[in-house]
Parts: C-alpha cells; sequence; structure tokens
C-alpha cells in the first residue's frame, strides 16, 4: 500500500494535521509547496485537488483526496478508530468538541483567507486596508470568545483534544503570540504546553522554530 501525502508549508496550516499525524504515529510524504500568496501557478496547481487553492491537503493511500483540516481530523480518528483526539460520539465532550472545531475553521480561519492578503479581493488600496484592519479586529472579538470558552488544563478540560493542536498552531498567526500571550492567557498556556508535549514537540520545532 502506498503512503499518505500531506501538501505542507512550515508555519502553515499543515502543521494542524502533522501533529495530529504525529500524535497517531501515521507517517506521511510530505509536499513541499510554495508561498500560495506569491506563486500563482503552484496556487493554480494545487486548486485541482484543493478548490480553494489552500492547504493541508491529504492524499490518501489509494489516492482519495482530502482537504479542509476539520474534516481531515475527524476522518483520521475514523480511520484509526481512535477516540483520544475526537470524542467519541457518545462522549459528553463531543457536543462541544464539535462546535469549537466547526468554530476555528469556520469562523477563525476565513479572517486570515480574506485579511492576508485584501488585494486578492478588493481593488481599491483604501478598502483593502479596511479589511486588513477590520479581519484583525474580528480575530481579536473570536479568540477573546474562545478564551472564555475554553476549560483547563485542555480546551474541553481534562480531556486532550485535537482543539488543543488547532490553538498550538494558530497561536503562531496573527494577531500574534505577544497577544494571545497578553489578552488570553488560558489559550496561551495549553498552546504552550500542547506544543511542548514528547509526542508533538518535533513538529511545532520544525515548524514555528
Ligand atoms: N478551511 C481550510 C482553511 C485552510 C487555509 O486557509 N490554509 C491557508 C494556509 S494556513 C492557505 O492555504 N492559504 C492560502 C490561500 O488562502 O490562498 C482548512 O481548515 O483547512
Amino acid at each position: 500500500m502506498s503512503r499518505m501525502q500531506l501538501y505542507r508549508r512550515n508555519g502553515w496550516g499543515s502543521a494542524l494535521i502533522e501533529a495530529q499525524l504525529a500524535h497517531y504515529g501515521l507517517e506521511a510524504e510530505s509536499i513541499e509547496i510554495a508561498d500560495l500568496f506569491l506563486d500563482a501557478t503552484a496556487r493554480r496547481e494545487l486548486m485541482r485537488i484543493s478548490p480553494a487553492g489552500q492547504i493541508p491537503v491529504l492524499i490518501l493511500p489509494d489516492g482519495r483526496v482530502m482537504s479542509e483540516s476539520a474534516a481531515i481530523t475527524l476522518y483520521l480518528a475514523e480511520m484509526t478508530g481512535r477516540d483520544d483526539l475526537v470524542p467519541e460520539p457518545t462522549a459528553t465532550e463531543r457536543p462541544r468538541f464539535l462546535r469549537w472545531l466547526i468554530f476555528l475553521v469556520a469562523q477563525v480561519y476565513p479572517c486570515f483567507t480574506f485579511g492576508d492578503d485584501p488585494s486578492r479581493f478588493l481593488s481599491d488600496p483604501t478598502a483593502q486596508k479596511e479589511l486588513g484592519e477590520a479581519t484583525s479586529e474580528r480575530l481579536k472579538e473570536l479568540w477573546t470568545a474562545v478564551e472564555g470558552a475554553v476549560r483547563r488544563p485542555h480546551f474541553l478540560g481534562e480531556r486532550f483534544s485535537a482543539l488543543d493542536i488547532y490553538l498550538a498552531v494558530m497561536i503562531n498567526w496573527k494577531p500574534g503570540p505577544e497577544w494571545f500571550q497578553q489578552h488570553t492567557p488560558k489559550i496561551w498556556s495549553i498552546a504552550r504546553a500542547t506544543a511542548a508535549r514528547e509526542d508533538l514537540a518535533p513538529v511545532f520545532q520544525r515548524n514555528f522554530g
């Protein structure tokens, strides 16, 4: 059986899946991707398998393509038959897990899609600046809501999950580690502890140095 392949780039959302693969002890061949904001050809190529032109993309051993980190997260748990990153359907934590997993990908993630390079969507430089600032503000609001929702020592409380991995990856992005440390101390400490876990530390070291 051939190996899985992960389309990746250091510091990008592929780290979400790299960390989960490392946790499960699964191997995937790395396909390195150019900076999709700078390289239009790489973006067009990627759009053949990832309709939004985004990573992560995971190719399964039989060639089936998966994009969307939340879908991959749920699928890896099903594929491995394990419940240590995704609470099982009958678990009391399951509704909170699903609610916040989808919140992170459907509310938080799009702020980057539209805010990272507003010139992709707006031609007027003033409007571009406004969109950049508005998405940055929105990110702060959303993370403040997440701060109110997380428990300790993990997002779900006693139980570690893929949500902790999302926090550990996303605190490296806007509004930036210093902002998280200052304004969302619970998220910050969960993220730090997650990135330091023995099974995950090499992934975080490689992606975020
Ligand atoms: N909903 C997607 C979002 C993925 C995403 O936005 N990935 C970023 C990298 S962190 C990307 O590839 N951005 C390039 C672009 O939007 O053109 C997911 O959860 O996998």
